[in-house]
């Protein structure tokens, strides 16, 4: 019978909660029709004309020591990469089917060099998971009235023997639970209708995972999709109720509990433009401050943030993306402290922005200018050891000037002149 273990769960999230940020990467055929990584169902393509993008794919410029060093210098500590996507194709040499990486022009394990340089820079390496497999001939498709592929004939579900696939897709996971060395994030994706749970044999899964890789920490994808929170949230959990909830292009209004109002480990994932995988036409990015916003929202209700980059067919990560990454590695370099390790402070939010904190520590995110003095609500004077800005450690003096007489709870910290410009974030301790 699945016992949870409370103490072995909180043990092997430690690293996870205090990471706090880290990269996605969808990437595989998709990225030469570059039109986003649904493309072969959105636009209805039968597998024989897919094929010729498999007979092509040769990513010349394919270095995932430039993709880990991006990830280090934008402050985040772990990579998460789609070894297999919806569409089927292994980035990875699987021995359980020809439609991989290895069989194609370029000839080589993908996911071997990525979990090499990734664990080369210091970081903590995932893997992503597609438990859907529009290649397998024993794949059901989703029959949606509302979507017109599934509606085509030639998407029938008749004579389809889903245990096939099911012990295909134990078998993958098998795979690189075992010839990859040590993961440390295992990224499911996604369970819907009456895919879930144990359609997917989702307990022999996990059993079978938890044995090759007894510590890696796992998202609730084979329960949920990125809108439910699962079993574990109910106080029920499943033994595959995975370890942490992920809402997808969302980030939880006031953080995720349990019906006991327990808190949960969540991870809020974030495209930079509108498209998961890569998009030549998808010229909007979010702007990096708005990121780093974003960010310091996630953590200040308790939350990571996986932000994703969908690297081209060349294997280069697009140049808005890394502009990205690169103003944001600016902002971290200076204030990752009010990151890494830190969580809900347990006050208000004020009105200007939003506050971390760890242990004792509180951090002070203005997202905007204030008129003079900045209030430092629910905080009393006599609580305040000191105020520093985090960026240069200079110290902001706490007098009695700042205990405002009507509002004894607040300490005003006199920043002085503007200190913040409207998209540049910056800290006070
Ligand atoms: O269908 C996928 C989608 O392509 C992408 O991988 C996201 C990332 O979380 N997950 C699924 C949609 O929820």
């Amino acid at each position: 019978m699945y016992q949870f273990d409370l103490e072995r769960y909180e043990k092997r999230m430690e690293w996870y909660q205090d990471a706090r940020f880290g990269m996605f990467i969808h990437w595989g055929l998709y990225a030469i029709p570059a039109r986003g990584e649904w493309v072969r169902s959105t636009e209805e393509i039968p597998k024989e004309d897919y094929m010729p993008y498999f007979d092509e794919f040769n990513p010349t410029d394919y270095d995932p020591h430039k993709w880990a060093k991006a990830a280090k210098e934008a402050g985040m500590k772990y990579v998460v990469l789609t070894a297999k996507h919806h569409d089927g194709f292994c980035l990875f040499d699987s021995k359980y089917t020809e439609f991989k990486s290895t069989n194609t022009k370029c000839g080589r394990d993908l996911v071997a060099e990525f979990v090499e340089a990734v664990r080369a820079e210091g970081l903590k390496v995932g893997l992503y998971f597609s438990l859907l497999d529009w290649y397998h001939p024993d794949y059901p498709h989703y029959r949606d009235k509302n979507h017109p592929m599934r509606n085509n004939p030639a998407y029938g579900n008749e004579n389809r023997n889903f245990d096939n696939y099911l012990q295909l897709m134990h078998n993958q996971v098998r795979e690189i639970c075992t010839n990859y060395g040590k993961l440390d994030v295992l990224w499911f994706d996604f369970s819907y209708d009456d895919m879930r749970g144990e359609k997917w044999h989702a307990t022999k899964l996990m059993d079978m995972v938890r044995s090759l890789q007894p510590d890696v920490v796992i998202d609730n994808r084979l329960e949920v999709s990125g809108e439910g929170h699962g079993s574990l949230a109910e106080g029920n959990p499943k033994p595959y109720h995975g370890d942490f909830v992920s809402p997808e292009q969302m980030i939880p209004p006031n953080g995720i509990c349990d019906v006991n109002g327990k808190d949960l480990i969540w991870e809020a994932c974030v495209t930079m433009n509108n498209n998961w995988g890569y998009c030549a036409n998808d010229h909007y990015f979010k702007p990096a401050g708005m990121l780093i916003k974003k960010l310091v929202e996630c953590v200040s209700k308790g939350g990571n943030m996986l932000l994703n980059v969908g690297p081209d067919a060349r294997g280069n990560i697009p140049e808005e993306s890394m502009a990205i990454l690169k103003t944001i590695g600016k902002w971290m370099k200076k204030n990752s402290e009010s990151i890494y390790g830190c969580t809900k402070a347990g006050i208000e939010k004020p009105d200007y922005g939003r506050i971390t904190r760890k242990g004792k520590k509180l951090y002070f995110h203005l997202f905007e200018n204030t008129i003079g003095p900045i209030p430092l609500m629910g905080i009393r004077k006599e609580e305040v050891e000191k105020i520093r800005w985090l960026a240069t450690g200079a110290e902001i003096p706490v007098s009695t000037s700042w205990v405002h007489s009507d509002y004894p709870d607040i300490v005003f910290a006199d920043l002085g002149p503007d200190p913040v410009l409207p998209d540049d974030v910056d800290t006070v301790l």
